[in-house]
């Protein structure tokens, strides 16, 4: 059995827009209203998963789901022709994209079962996001239907749950047993917390964690107020190296000493608030990079375009590459379609530590695999979509013959199809 990190995308839907639908993302806030261009946005989203790819990561994939969520505005008594237009803008966001709110994975080695759990997150903080969990459900339990997994529903409201984005691991290698880290939030200013500690501890339970090598640890305040509305905005790690801004946590001291005292191995790679404050942390997504092992054991940063063109966050990563320390190489990736959503290179995947042999096999993919998820977004998804216009039939109707050509192109049978569309466990 072998053992790897599985980076699964989450495919850029075709009714990606602006609708300014997230309190607290200072992106998605100040780009309300702006035209999204869809096309463009799950292309270079497949750019990116070509370019991990090609760095000899294993890459996998997550569906968008079928917008507009006609379930959920029946469960509210309304359909999209009669619905507010704050409510189409719900019913309608792609936000399912960012496949780091998907879930939390827990790899087997930490578990009691020797089983790798997922625990769809329930987002129930975000009216846009509340209703993912459905088809986030089905399909999770469409690709982890081995037994090697356990998939687990959402904590119930009101205990927000924002998956993976709130939650770190560090291990020496990715198939030994981890410290797994749950991040949450008491207080965030005038901006949500949206992970809650029951909720991460509910998750822990579940996935049957041994609590000595279990942290909880609290989300700064000044992070959270500052934009950090999820904990991969100001921290990431991977293997033994934790990559944090010097303000993301409520009490670093005892969160690196209870870390050290776990795992004597682990790495931390600190940003002093000196050099980068959380602004420009916060606008350049310094943090929301993805941190990789590569397969000659060099651990990489894939960052978005726009840490590069900071020239504080730029300057202090060629300072760190030049030093000695544990990253040792970088990667740009232009993601900017989803980051002007809040969204950047982490957001959008989800990691998952496997045998890729225990995974249905249409959601791993390679350079002919993209090429034709490549060439249905080419024909089918719209090229821009002004938030002002969700009300027209013509771009809804396109938006769902997208959404159809893509599942008539991944083989699936009928009924995995209809649960899929329909947004119903499939068990
Ligand atoms: O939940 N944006 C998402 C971005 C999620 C980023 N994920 C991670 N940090 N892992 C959010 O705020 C904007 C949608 C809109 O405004 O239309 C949005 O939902």
């Amino acid at each position: 059995m072998t053992m790897v990190e599985i980076n699964f995308d989450g495919l850029i839907g075709p009714s990606h827009n602006y609708a300014g639908l997230s309190h607290g993302n200072l992106a998605a806030t100040r780009n309300a209203g702006a035209i999204s261009r869809p096309r463009a946005a799950a292309l270079q989203g497949i750019a990116k998963m070509r370019a991990n790819i090609a760095l000899g990561l294993t890459q996998g994939v997550l569906l968008p789901h079928a917008r507009p969520n006609h379930r959920w505005l029946a469960s509210l008594n309304t359909d999209y022709a009669t619905a507010s237009l704050p409510l189409k803008a719900q019913a309608l966001s792609a936000s399912a994209m960012w496949a780091a709110n998907a879930a939390t994975v827990s790899p087997a080695t930490d578990t009691a079962d020797a089983r790798c759990h997922l625990t769809v997150a329930n987002l129930v903080t975000m009216p846009h996001r509340s209703h993912e969990w459905r088809g986030t459900l089905a399909q999770l339990r469409l690709i982890f239907a081995n037994p090697a997994f356990a998939v687990h529903p959402p904590v119930p409201a009101p205990f927000g749950d924002e998956g993976a984005a709130n939650h770190m691991r560090i291990a020496d290698r990715h198939d030994a047993p981890g410290i797994e880290i749950f991040v949450y939030g008491v207080s965030g200013g005038g901006f949500p917390a949206r992970q809650r500690i029951e909720a991460s501890e509910a998750v822990a339970r579940g996935h049957r964690l041994d609590p000595a090598r279990t942290l909880f640890v609290e989300q700064s305040e000044a992070a959270i107020a500052a934009g950090a509305f999820h904990n991969d905005v100001v921290a990431v790690a991977n293997g033994p190296v934790l990559f944090a801004h010097e303000q993301a946590f409520a009490d670093k001291a005892g969160f690196y000493a209870a870390l050290h005292e776990r795992m004597p191995s682990v790495q931390i790679v600190e940003v002093p608030a000196s050099a980068v404050g959380l602004e420009d942390a916060i606008t350049s997504y310094l943090f929301n990079a993805q941190l990789v092992t590569l397969p000659d054991e060099t651990v990489a940063l894939i960052l978005p375009e726009e840490a590069r063109a900071n020239p504080r966050v730029w300057t202090w990563l060629q300072t760190m590459i030049a030093g000695n320390g544990p990253i040792r190489r970088l990667e740009v990736v232009n993601v900017r379609e989803s980051m002007a959503n809040g969204g950047g290179p982490a957001c959008l995947r989800l990691r998952v530590v496997a045998d890729p042999a225990t995974i249905d096999p249409r959601f791993l993919v390679d350079d002919a695999r993209l090429d034709q998820l490549a060439a249905i977004v080419e024909t089918h998804w719209p090229e821009m979509i002004d938030p002002a216009a969700i009300g027209d039939t013509a771009l809804i109707a396109q938006i769902e013959r997208a959404h159809a050509a893509l599942l008539d192109s991944i083989g699936l049978t009928r009924a995995e199809a209809v649960g899929l569309i329909d947004s119903l466990p499939s068990s």
